[in-house]
């Protein structure tokens, strides 16, 4: 497989101004008629041949203004029809046949439970029809739907319905028309046996759109949910961005076999059935708050990628990271926002910062790639959405809204680059952003090594920063960024943020200061007091910050920082010292000894008067194991378990009877609700929960017990089973396990969540279960939910997936292999930890390159060979 460049781009030749199609379905013979009425651009060539894709479709027919074209006159390849000769503007007519039935890819046309639905982000419409199948396309559509009445009484497709009715032979017809023009992988088509939820939403102008849920009819009563978050990311932004929606229907079809969370289809979003139904008793908090955020992702990109989309796939972020942005932020205002920042910092760190150190990093607007697939990356997201959240502290909330407004009104309808958007950023401010877009090109996570000092004399606090961006693969060479740091100085007599001064002008208690050089002394003066500083608050750029705090300085910010985030990640700080230790004395054989000082910040949390529950619960959660790796220069897995371990329990000996008090403090009966009230309830007697669990306390397993017998709702039965199968108590945890799986029997996210429950368990038989699950009725490898919820779970199990005899790793291998027939897409992703393989131990080294050795012995798809490739290189 060759890679596509980004300075190979150019201008497509032919314009398609409208598309009509006809789908007359059938599982494994349906038949797709096109018309497409096609200009050519002026500037073109006239010579230029016209070039459509096309893969795993069989042509039946081709036509241009109704001749048939001889087999002399087209090209046809597995990938391309091309035509040499056609007029500079005409009608091209084609009839293509395909079989959903067998498409286990799940990209284009195929079949999911039974049910026909779409997947044609980023290249899955040349599976449905021989098309320009680039985002730089852009026509109007109008889609006519054939199917059984009696198997597929629901036809739906984008835009509005504008006809239906009987045919011969128990078959009916509907058809529906897109009046604004998209590109072709926002197209989509669901037929099948749907039942719907209806409600309502009067936009701003006073327009009334029709909402409508569809999905099977079991799960009609878990949509309430996804309704109100629809409604409120409707509502939200009108109110921030100034954005209305723009048809009189917005649909949203639950499916069962998605490869991602879901699409944003122009009216008509395709769900996994993950990110859309939700129940008290099915559902945990987590993802009734994971619903909420998907649904508004998806009607946010309504603008932020359909009204203005991207002229390449390079140009991905562009609607991925602002649109993150923008559901980050709706998240931040309907929950709590420290929380909010919290969690996604936490996994950002986790997830993103490896994925940028590792054999797959690259820039957040790539310049080359072989499969886009493989690029809708933690990187292209999560990172995209930090930049442009720190384009919004450059500028401040106010230009950066102007320049969003500018950018929506300036590029409507068309498709265009990540400099159109930053352009209009600095049009309305006036900043220089020239030396920011190297965030866009530089791959990488930049440090930052910081270092002050307090001169008593003459009242100054000296602050250097000195910034470096390690290399990555094709990138050795780096250039320094334009670095947003938003710092205070809190006194260490007053506890209270000092005035920031810098020379001789006032910046307030809270500044942002720019790092754009290599190394940079910022003096403050008139500072009163010797301060901490409290650097980077609420992580106003995604780099890794070092700074040689003490564990007094750390204990000090976190009581004292008025940044919430700040006052949590200093928390992480003072455990992560304690941690370093105790993994070192686990390596050295030496007897681990608990840091006092973090029993006693532990202590302080827990029997103050911290008001903000949520905040409260993540400030006592430890690093996870997956985040203590990534400070390690070498992961050593069972180490930091241990160390890990011997914190948790260190805590819960120490402070036994306040966890005690807590969780009972926060026992509650009231009826569910998503509520931020109530889930930081939750949340916090939860992890008081967790504390007893790791020491098996005698009360915390009654508690636990009974909590999972009580049923009332998921969150907190399942909480309660995971600790139970997590501990040694095989005698209680047994039982629950398999009364919880008989009772989910029928339910397949209930279902996902009893696979991973007991394949992340520390305890060493989890290979066997797993290999004994993998024949469990309820798994299929075909399923998506299910590969990620056993197999991708196994793999997060850090002592078992790396154990010394590279079993788990030849599962993983083992399972890759087979899913790079059926879904290239899913095997790509399943294969990322093994790709990790430079941060452990030689041993281990050797025993993930040998696996990754026999996957790439195999006949790869583009998707696994892109990614082997480059972790083997
Ligand atoms: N835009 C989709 C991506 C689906 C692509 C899968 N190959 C999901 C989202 O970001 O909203
Ligand atoms: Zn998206």
């Amino acid at each position: 497989p060759q890679p596509v460049y980004l300075s190979d781009y150019q201008p497509p030749a032919y314009q398609v101004t409208h598309t009509e199609l006809t789908f007359d379905l059938d599982p494994a013979a349906t038949r797709v008629k096109a018309r497409l009425q096609i200009e050519r651009h002026p500037s073109a060539d006239s010579t230029a041949p016209l070039v459509l894709n096309g893969e795993h479709l069989t042509l039946i027919s081709l036509a241009i203004d109704g001749n048939p074209l001889s087999d002399a006159a087209y090209q046809l390849t597995d990938e391309v029809l091309r035509i040499a000769d056609v007029p500079e503007a005409f009608t091209l007519e084609s009839e293509v046949e395909l079989a959903p039935c067998s498409n286990t890819a799940l990209e284009g046309l195929y079949q999911s439970n039974g049910m026909y639905c779409t997947q044609c982000e980023a290249e899955g419409f040349r599976r449905i029809t021989y098309y320009p199948d680039r985002p730089d396309v852009m026509a109007t559509f109008k889609v006519t739907v054939i199917g059984n009445a009696i198997s597929e009484p629901v036809l739906l497709a984008n835009g509005n319905p504008i006809d239906q009715g009987a045919l011969e032979n128990g078959r009916h017809f509907a058809t529906w028309e897109d009046p604004h023009p998209k590109p072709c992988y926002l197209f989509a088509l669901v037929a099948g046996n749907l039942h719907k939820v209806e409600d309502f939403f009067e936009t701003m102008s006073g327009r009334n759109v029709t909402l409508q849920l569809w999905v099977e009819q079991e799960n009609l009563d878990k949509t309430e949910h996804a309704m109100a978050s629809l409604k409120r990311a409707m509502a939200w932004d009108e109110q921030t961005y100034g954005r209305e929606y723009d048809l009189d229907l917005f649909m949203i079809v639950a499916v069962n076999d998605f490869n991602m969370g879901a699409m944003e289809n122009k009216g008509l979003n395709i769900f996994n059935s993950a990110a859309v139904l939700t129940h008290p008793n099915t559902a945990t908090d987590a993802a009734f708050q994971n619903v909420e955020g998907i649904v508004a992702h998806e009607y946010f990109h309504n603008w932020s990628g359909n009204r203005v989309t991207c002229r390449d796939w390079f140009q991905l972020s562009l609607k991925e990271g602002f649109t993150v942005f923008r559901d980050q932020c709706f998240s931040a205002d309907t929950n709590s926002a420290p929380v909010k920042r919290i969690q996604d910092v936490s996994f950002f760190r986790t997830a993103q910062f490896a994925e940028d150190a590792g054999p797959t990093a690259h820039p957040i607007r790539p310049d080359h790639f072989i499969e886009i697939t493989n690029f809708y990356t933690l990187t292209i997201y999560e990172k995209g959405a930090e930049v442009v959240r720190m384009l919004r502290n450059l500028l401040g909330w106010e230009d950066f809204r102007r320049g969003s407004d500018l950018y929506f009104e300036r590029f409507d309808g068309q498709a265009v680059t990540i400099e159109d958007f930053v352009g209009c950023m600095a049009e309305v401010s006036g900043a220089d952003l020239s030396q920011f877009m190297r965030w866009y090109s530089q791959a990488g996570t930049p440090e930052i090594d910081a270092h002050g000092e307090y001169d008593y004399a003459h009242a100054e606090y000296h602050l250097t920063l000195r910034q470096r961006t390690p290399a990555t693969p094709g990138q050795s060479d780096k250039l320094p960024l334009h670095i947003p740091v938003r710092m205070g100085l809190v006194g260490t007599k007053s506890g209270q943020d000092l005035t920031l001064t810098m020379s001789g002008e006032k910046l307030g208690k809270d500044a942002v200061i720019h790092l754009t050089e290599d190394e940079q002394t910022f003096v403050f003066t008139d500072v009163a007091e010797a301060p901490v500083p409290s650097l980077l608050r609420d992580f106003s750029a995604p780099v890794k910050l070092h700074f040689p705090y003490s564990r007094e300085d750390l204990a000090f910010l976190l009581t004292h920082d008025s940044d919430g985030f700040n006052r949590w990640d200093a928390g992480q700080r003072l455990a992560m010292l304690a941690l370093d230790d105790l993994i070192a004395a686990h390596r050295n054989g030496v007897e681990k000894v608990m840091d006092s000082r973090v029993v006693e910040a532990f202590r302080t949390l827990l029997t103050g008067s911290m008001s903000d529950k949520a905040v409260l619960a993540e400030m006592l959660t430890l690093p996870s194991e997956a985040y203590i790796a990534e400070q390690q220069p070498i992961v050593d897995v069972d180490a930091i378990h241990a160390a890990r371990e011997f914190v948790r329990q260190s805590l819960a000996v120490a402070l036994r009877d306040e966890f005690v008090a807590v969780y009972k403090a926060n026992q509650s009966n009231e009826t569910y609700a998503p509520t931020p009230e109530q889930i930081a309830q939750r949340s916090l007697k939860n992890v008081a929960l967790t504390y007893l669990m790791s020491i098996e306390d005698e009360e915390g397993i009654v508690l636990c017990e009974t909590q999972f017998a009580a049923e009332h709702n998921m969150t907190d039965v399942r909480h309660a089973l995971t600790l139970l199968v997590h501990s040694d108590r095989d005698d209680i945890a047994s039982p629950a396990l398999k009364a919880f799986g008989e009772k989910w029997a029928h339910d397949p996210l209930v279902m996902d969540q009893w696979f991973t429950i007991q394949v992340s368990r520390p305890q060493a038989d989890v290979l066997d279960r797993v290999q004994y699950l993998m024949q469990h009725p309820a798994f299929s490898i075909k399923n998506p939910n299910k590969v990620r919820a056993l197999i991708g779970a196994f793999a997060q199990n850090r002592v078992n997936f790396h154990r010394l005899d590279g079993k788990g790793y030849a599962l993983l291998a083992d399972v890759v292999i087979e899913l790079n027939r059926l879904n290239p897409e899913i095997a790509a992703r399943l294969v990322t930890p093994l790709t990790r393989w430079q941060r452990f131990d030689e041993e281990r080294q050797q025993l993930m390159r040998d696996e990754l050795v026999r996957i790439k012995q195999e006949p790869l798809s583009s998707n696994v060979f892109e990614v082997v490739e480059k972790a083997l290189a």
